[in-house]
């Protein structure tokens, strides 16, 4: 899973991609010099069963993350630029909210709603630009030969049509299984999940989590797959180069109880649609991502392909219950180990063992 971290020039973009992942390195995207760098989902039932096993090989869930050069309409009219950016699964925009004297921003003050919605109508524009051609070919094909296929897509794509040249993001709308699957290829940059990051300044440090909110319940509220977070970059910046006890002080000292990046991390996830189980032994402690609502056999599928097709069931138990009563005996003692087949749900924090022909 990609989350493409965008904005204006400025904002702090490669600061924080280089907190996230430690990656220095540059890389190409497809033909555009964009940094990729992974990073490990903090999880504190793995750290916690970790230390239960004491597993030689420990192994968190990962998100990909992407720094793109800034957003602009030049930006947005290349097509290597594009082209990386579709292949995004989310977008993650940093918005400035620290002051700064370098920032050559053109309109220079500190206004992240501003901001945020001149790099939306711009991903706006870019999708009305692929809908009204597409239109176009449809149109031209449903002179040519009637086909009830192409009277849907044409009407879906005005319904898209409307809500775009109304300056309204395609993440908004809502859609049935049938039009999600028409319109997935076209990979729409307005329709990516967003994640608003606000960047505040060291001065605002202590009131993270109020702004926080303000802006969540205030110009960002009610928007669907959207998420709003904050951070402190310059704070996170040197956070990552302190071992974690003297982090922990350092977060004290500004009133703090997490870093930002904890919080950044689970939001993205979150906004993904994606949730963790995990597996543990005395080989491995392992978190394995799948998307929320997955059933049992596609769980067993992320592990191994094999695991899917031979399927017989899982056995499942919460991660609390298998810490607290030592390991797999204690739990099969308690009668807390069950055996779910295909079709169960799986949950959040769930350990599984599956059980394959
Ligand atoms: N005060 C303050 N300055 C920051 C912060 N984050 C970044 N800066 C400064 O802002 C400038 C730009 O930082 P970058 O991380 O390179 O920003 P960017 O968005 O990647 O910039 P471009 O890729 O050039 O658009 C640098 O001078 C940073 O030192 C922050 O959280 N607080
Ligand atoms: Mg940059």
């Amino acid at each position: 899973m990609k989350t493409a971290i965008i904005g204006l020039p400025m904002v702090g973009k490669t600061s924080l991609f280089t907190i996230l992942t430690g990656a220095h390195e540059a890389a190409r995207v497809g033909t555009l010099e964009a940094r990729v760098g992974i990073t490990k989902v903090p999880d504190a039932r793995v750290d916690a069963l970790a230390k239960l096993y004491q597993p030689p090989k420990i192994t968190y869930a990962t998100v990909e993350y992407l720094d793109f050069p800034s957003i602009s309409k030049e930006a947005l009219r290349d097509p290597g630029y594009l082209a990386s950016l579709r292949v995004a699964d989310a977008l993650a925009q940093v918005l400035r909210v620290f002051e700064s004297d370098t920032v050559p921003h053109e309109k220079g003050s500190v206004d992240p709603v501003r901001d945020f919605e001149d790099v939306e109508i711009e991903l706006i524009l870019s999708d009305l630009v692929v809908v009204e051609k597409r239109m176009e070919r449809v149109d031209k094909d449903r002179k040519k030969i009637k086909n009830p296929e192409l009277d849907h897509e044409f009407a879906l794509l005005e319904r898209l049509q409307a809500a775009l040249g109304a300056n309204q993001a395609l993440r908004g709308l809502e859609y049935s299984a049938d039009e999600e699957k028409r319109i997935r290829g076209f990979q729409f940059l307005s329709q990516k999940p967003m994640l608003c990051v606000l960047n505040l300044g060291e001065k605002d440090a202590a009131r993270l989590h109020e702004v926080e909110e303000e802006y969540r319940n205030g110009p960002f509220a009610g928007r669907r797959n959207t998420a709003v977070t904050a951070i402190c970059g310059q704070i996170e910046a040197e956070l990552a180069e302190l071992g974690s006890d003297e982090a922990q002080e350092m977060l004290a000292s500004y009133g703090l109880k997490e870093s930002g990046m904890e919080r950044l991390i689970a939001a993205t996830y979150l906004l993904l649609g994606l949730m963790s189980f995990l597996t543990a032994g005395e080989t491995e402690v392992r978190a394995w991502t799948i998307p929320l609502n997955s059933k049992a056999v596609h769980a067993a599928g992320a592990i191994h392909s094999d695991f899917e097709k031979k399927f017989i069931r899982a056995e499942v138990v919460n991660w609390r219950a298998l810490l607290d009563h030592g390991g797999y005996p204690g739990v099969k003692e308690k009668g807390l180990l069950r055996l779910e087949g295909k079709e169960y749900i799986v949950k959040d924090g769930d350990v599984l063992v599956i059980r394959h022909s």
